[in-house]
């Protein structure tokens, strides 16, 4: 899944892809790269970040949305029913839901859904995250979620621990660890590491734009653990990384 993020302020590649045309250029970049799935989203949930108006998210995602469709498996990455929904009807066939609230949504358009877990919002979540036992706690409510929308009539349901999402580097630590655990649901898990600030942390500090090693090392790390699918910015290293991890293990 080659990440797509058309917003002024996401934190690894913010502004970048702010213009309709460019977002598209790189949308169709990522697929020639390999990826089979490209996540459009308009609202950053970088900590901190605030909440943005639905027609404004709108406006930025589904002329994306419906330029990239015909062409490769679109996901949308939003928290509003009503952007999902729109999305679907641009030509979208996953809904990225870092809320898990979505499914009704999904169901309706046959669509497939991502129920991803996190803490608090964007505002609140890395304010003192505490688990007692991150691993069970994360794959009980993942579980949950996905049965509700099992049961809701939706066919593709995937689940994603949300690496970064109201977790300190020690959760997201024995996340990874702990992915057999949510593999063994035996529901197809995603996993997005790309360029996030443990991995800054853990690397002595090095900014989004210095953390290819990292990104590279985990996605490929969740891969051989178990995870069917990995959100990445950088589709063309992780393809060859992964592909070269198969090889070995083949
Ligand atoms: N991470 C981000 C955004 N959306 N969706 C899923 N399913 N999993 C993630 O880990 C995830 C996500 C934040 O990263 P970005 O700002 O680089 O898009």
């Amino acid at each position: 899944m080659g990440v797509l993020n058309v917003t002024p302020d996401s934190f690894s590649d913010g502004g970048r892809f702010a213009d309709p045309g460019r977002a598209v250029t790189h949308g169709l970049a990522l697929a020639a790269e390999g990826a089979d799935v490209i996540d459009v989203g308009g609202e950053s949930t970088r900590p901190g970040a605030g909440p943005v108006d639905e027609a404004e998210e709108r406006r930025r995602v589904l002329p994306v949305v419906e330029a990239l469709a015909p062409h490769v498996r679109v996901s949308i990455d939003t928290t509003k029913a009503s952007v999902a929904a729109a999305a679907l009807a641009a030509g979208a066939t996953l809904v990225n839901d870092v809320s898990a609230s979505l499914y009704e949504v999904a169901a309706s358009a046959g669509a497939g859904w991502v129920a991803m877990h996190r803490r608090g919002d964007p505002r609140t979540m890395q304010v003192a995250p505490a688990y007692d036992d991150v691993v069970s706690e994360v794959r009980d409510f993942l579980e949950a979620r996905a049965g509700a929308a099992r049961a809701a009539g939706v066919a593709e349901v995937w689940i994603d621990p949300g690496i970064g999402f109201g977790k300190l580097a020690e959760h997201n630590l024995r996340l990874l660890r702990g992915l057999p655990t949510l593999v063994a649901t035996g529901f197809p898990v995603l996993v997005g590491t790309s360029r996030k600030s443990f991995l800054g942390a853990l690397a002595g500090g090095a900014p989004p734009d210095d953390r290819l090693a990292g990104s590279l090392a985990t996605a490929v790390f969740a891969l051989v653990s178990g995870a069917a699918m990995v959100r990445v910015h950088d589709v063309a290293a992780t393809v060859q990384a992964a592909r070269l991890v198969g090889e070995v293990a083949a």
